[in-house]
């Protein structure tokens, strides 16, 4: 009995070094528990002489109960303190701003082609799309670009082991739609196109938007028409158009069409290199030579056809100084461009 004060200080000194619930009931079960060395104690008295006894027993309660209470407390100290943890992990401070879902924009250039073709469909055309792996014949041969010609190394084409090529123009879409015989026919093909070719002003991809009028008694002067009603609706202003005399092998005669400056209204600017004009577009009539490889008889059918780069379209719409600008992905600069 002298060792009641040694277990007692022993039994908490265990107690206030349990850290968890789990080891603090570990701690109960060994002392106070049914087989715990408090209740042997307590089975002992009776081995005392029956004087001692109620003393004893008296004093063994007394330090069961401090013992008792000291547990207590400190398992509601230890589950205070896992609710506590439980809490701190899981906080969530509801004045913090959102972070946000960013708003997508629309490229540019898409932006510009979706313009071109709702421009277009409002007065008729249709939209068509082809293949961008193309082959000899559609790219080259059906447009009067035979072998030897020198437009193929103006072309710097991207050629596939097999013969097979990257479309280096729209045009073969038109050589497909013509060669399904449905005329007459008003249509547009906006699309990526591919050529050997890397500078400040060059991309390997870009996108031209080509269109193509074939019926019966089609002439120039509905070309020169359709492009200057065209501009205007895409830059949204009155501007002047000027056709200089060119040369395309698919089309004869053939154009290149200038537009007044849209910076500087014409006066000459560093946009338009003090001219006054912008290169926009080339034209022509389309070649005898190319619809006879699409199987359109040209004693019938007269047809306009006209090619313009969309990225030259967008820079000068959105005021976009670098080509570059538009394929390098950077958020800074696309997403200044909104819904279309
Ligand atoms: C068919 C018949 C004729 C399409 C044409 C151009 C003139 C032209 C360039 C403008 C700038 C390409 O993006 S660019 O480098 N295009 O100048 N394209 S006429 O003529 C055709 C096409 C198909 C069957």
């Amino acid at each position: 009995m002298g060792d009641l004060a040694t277990l007692v200080r022993q039994t908490l000194d265990e107690v206030a070094a349990s850290t968890t619930l789990a080891a603090l009931d570990e701690v109960r079960v060994r002392w106070l528990g049914k087989k715990g060395l408090f209740t042997e104690q307590l089975k002992a008295l009776g081995a005392l002489p029956a004087a001692e006894r109620p003393a004893a027993g008296a004093r063994i309660n007394e330090a069961k109960q401090a013992l008792q209470s000291a547990i207590d407390a400190a398992t509601e100290k230890l589950a205070a303190a896992a609710i506590e943890a439980e809490l701190a992990a899981g906080r969530i401070d509801v004045s913090l701003p959102g972070r946000g879902e960013a708003r997508g924009a629309v490229h540019p250039v898409t932006r510009a082609r979706l313009r071109i073709e709702s421009i277009f469909r409002n007065s008729g055309f249709e939209v068509a799309s082809g293949p961008e792996i193309e082959d000899d014949f559609h790219n080259f041969e059906a447009l009067n670009i035979p072998a030897d010609h020198p437009a193929r190394a103006m072309h710097d084409t991207f050629y596939f082991p097999d013969g097979r090529l990257l479309r280096t123009h729209t045009s073969p879409v038109q050589i497909r739609e013509l060669r399904k015989g449905r005329l007459p026919l008003a249509m547009i093909m906006p699309g990526r196109v591919y050529r050997c070719d890397y500078d400040m002003t060059h991309s390997p991809m870009f996108h031209q938007a080509e269109g193509l009028v074939v019926d019966e008694n089609v002439s120039f002067a509905h070309l020169k028409a359709t492009l200057q009603g065209f501009l205007q609706a895409f830059f949204e202003k009155e501007l002047r158009m000027r056709l200089r005399p060119s040369y395309f092998p698919f089309t004869e005669p053939s154009a290149e069409v200038d537009m007044s400056c849209v910076f500087c209204d014409g006066a000459g600017c560093r946009v338009c290199k003090h001219t006054g004009w912008l290169e926009i577009a080339g034209c022509g009539m389309v070649h005898p030579n190319v619809f006879k490889a699409a199987g359109v008889d040209g004693e019938r059918w007269t047809g306009y056809a006209f090619g313009m780069g969309i990225e030259r379209l967008a820079m000068l719409r959105y005021g976009v100084n670098d080509l570059r600008l538009f394929f390098d992905s950077d958020l800074r600069f696309l997403s200044q461009f909104g819904a279309a």
